[in-house]
């Protein structure tokens, strides 16, 4: 597995040098379904390491810069790769904060990508995970707005988890928020987390946003967050991230087509 150079140096001439295989690391796809009716909407590209540790273990291993320059180069692989699976769903790419507002030239390398693999941007939805606080918001947004212009959808990341959450909101707002999964878990017995997940339903709803719940794993959670209105769900009761997306044994036990 390794980067089109070539595609690269032609299209933008900053991302030659990158290979994947140096770092040993694949995409696994995890569908975002809708329930009762079991349909996948969408499936989240998701970075894993050689040994299957989570994007976490893999990105603590980069420097700053590397880690900018991987957040850009591994889409083309992801992009790829998801094509050759054969899903026809929505496809969830996730960048940094960081990535966006340092690489102006994003959404036309996207919209590239895009193209030579046959796929529209009306398809793709990016994944803005905040993990510090915005370098420099007038360029954030900027790329943000010329993302929105493309045609792609944006989603807000892990919502209500650190830096991820009302500031994001109000300078952009998103045509998803996808709810952390710290504040998914036990939702059901929880008061305090059931206020939360109530309130960013009733923002969103206000908005005209969509929301997923991040991380779900237990039956009664999900039962709280249908009667909640929560739209759409992902996680290990649905299914596993894998290289090639299928139905589980947990989606014959929910009865999900
Ligand atoms: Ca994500």
């Amino acid at each position: 597995m390794s980067l089109p150079h070539e595609y690269f140096s032609k299209e933008s001439g900053v991302c030659a040098t990158v290979a994947l295989n140096e770092y040993d690391v694949y995409f696994c796809y995890q569908p975002i379904v809708s329930f009762p009716a079991g349909k996948v909407v969408s499936y989240e590209a998701l970075v894993r390491g050689g040994n299957h540790e989570n994007a976490t273990v893999f990105f603590q291993q980069l420097s700053d810069a590397e880690f900018t320059r991987f957040d850009v180069d591994s889409k083309y692989i992801a992009i790829a790769d998801y094509v050759k699976t054969g899903a026809t769903r929505d496809l969830s790419l996730n960048f940094s904060t960081k990535t966006l507002t340092r690489f102006a030239d994003l959404p036309s390398m996207l919209d590239d990508m895009l193209r030579s693999l046959g796929i529209s941007v009306n398809s793709v939805i990016i994944e803005i995970t905040e993990t510090d606080a915005i370098e420099d918001i007038d360029k954030f947004l900027n790329t943000i707005e010329r993302l929105r212009a493309l045609g792609f959808r944006i989603a807000i990341d892990d919502f209500g988890a650190g830096f991820s959450g009302l500031s994001l909101l109000t300078h952009c707002v998103p045509d998803i928020i996808k709810i952390d999964s710290s504040l998914v878990l036990h939702v059901s017995a929880d008061k305090v987390k059931q206020s939360i997940v109530t309130a960013i339903r009733m923002i969103a709803a206000d908005c005209g946003i969509v929301v997923v719940a991040e991380g779900v794993e237990h039956q009664q959670d999900l039962l709280w967050l249908l009667d909640a209105k929560v739209d759409l769900f992902q996680g290990y009761l649905f299914a596993k991230p894998t290289a090639q997306p299928s139905k589980s044994e947990a989606w014959a036990r929910l009865g999900l087509r």
